[in-house]
């Protein structure tokens, strides 16, 4: 794809810059260590599925968002919502099913809302966020909005109906939409090869006649850089973008997830290899000071979600029945 004119010099990112990204990848790790934690404890009801591992998609991404951009997610949600600047204590409180959640206390991990932040929601439905993503951007470009909308979805999501369709108009009608794959080889247990004919997704985006950029999802930079010339091509009118992510899923498909079906020394391997923390850490060269300062805040900034979510008010029983819409 050709590079947009204006904000992509892609000379590479300030070391202040990577720096916070170091920091707010680590706030998404530790909050999703104390979800599993907590989850452990017995604490939190439900499905959870953490990010671990694919931090890097969720901030590279989110922070190339604009004012009035909007996005959509996945069961995987935390990462993205938290990028998206969804505060921490919000998010946990919701974890919880507390009041002061950020869906109120009635969604939960699969249910995560923030309008007014432009998170359209995560999704219990794979490949459900597609078609809202298509549907603002419809809605943008009728209004002559210069707004984005963005869709994150897995591999997995790549097989269903819904991504099809949604490719397919969004192409048909040049939206302004940003498709962004995190390809972590996985479906649940299901490994890319025994779910999927080819390995190289941009040929799904090919199908359509859509650009397409491919990066590498652990390299927080590469993402960052490519998801502003997504969103700066989509922005000028020129039409969706799919943006392939190579990630890793660096632990189970859900919390409790005893992955008996996973080689424990080729996860053994990816964590050492392609934690995108560690690989930032390390590229920019942090030093033991900062990433103390960096480890402690993130530390502070989970035990205190905790803490506010524990302190939070149940729902009324009856508030079950306020939002419900029906005929009759
Ligand atoms: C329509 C639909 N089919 C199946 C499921 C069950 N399911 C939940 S997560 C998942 C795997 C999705 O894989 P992928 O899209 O690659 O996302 P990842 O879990 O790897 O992040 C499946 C099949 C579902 N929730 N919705
Ligand atoms: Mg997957």
């Amino acid at each position: 794809m050709a590079r947009a004119k204006s904000d992509t010099a892609s000379n590479g990112l300030p070391r202040e810059r990577l720096l916070e990204f170091l920091g707010e990848m680590l706030v998404i790790r530790r909050f999703e260590e104390q979800v599993e934690e907590r989850f452990r404890a017995g604490e939190l009801a439900g499905f959870l599925h953490v990010c671990i591992g694919q931090e890097a998609v969720a901030v590279g991404v989110c922070r190339a968002l604009g004012d009035g951009d909007v996005m959509g997610s996945t069961h995987r949600a935390h990462g993205h919502m938290l990028a998206n600047g969804t505060p921490p204590r919000e998010m946990m409180a919701e974890l919880y099913g507390k009041v002061e959640g950020c869906s109120r206390g009635y969604g939960g991990s699969m249910h995560l809302y923030d309008v007014k932040r432009g998170a359209m929601g995560a999704n219990a439905v794979v490949g459900g966020g597609l078609p809202l993503a298509v549907g603002a951007a419809l809605a943008f470009q009728l209004r002559r909005e210069s707004r984005v909308s963005l869709a994150f979805f897995g591999d997995g999501a790549t097989n269903i109906g819904t991504f099809h369709e949604s490719m397919n108009l969004a192409q048909l009608w040049r939206l302004p939409v940003v498709f962004v794959c995190e390809n972590n080889r996985w479906s649940e247990s299901t490994p890319q090869s025994q779910h999927q004919p080819i390995s190289d997704l941009t040929h799904r985006a090919e199908a359509f006649g859509m650009q397409a950029l491919h990066v590498d999802g652990q390299d927080v930079e590469a993402v960052h850089l490519a998801a502003r010339d997504a969103l700066a091509y989509a922005r000028g009118g020129q039409g969706p973008v799919f943006l392939l992510c190579e990630t890793e899923r660096l632990t189970g498909h859900y919390v409790g997830d005893a992955q008996a079906y996973r080689d424990k020394e080729e996860l053994r391997r990816l964590r050492e290899t392609r934690d995108p923390i560690r690989l930032l850490r390390e590229r920019i060269e942090a030093s033991e000071q900062e990433w103390k300062r960096l480890d402690a805040r993130s530390r502070q900034v989970a035990d205190e979600a905790v803490a506010f979510a524990k302190a939070g008010a149940d729902p009324r029983p009856e508030a079950a029945l306020e939002n419900v819409y029906t005929e009759g």
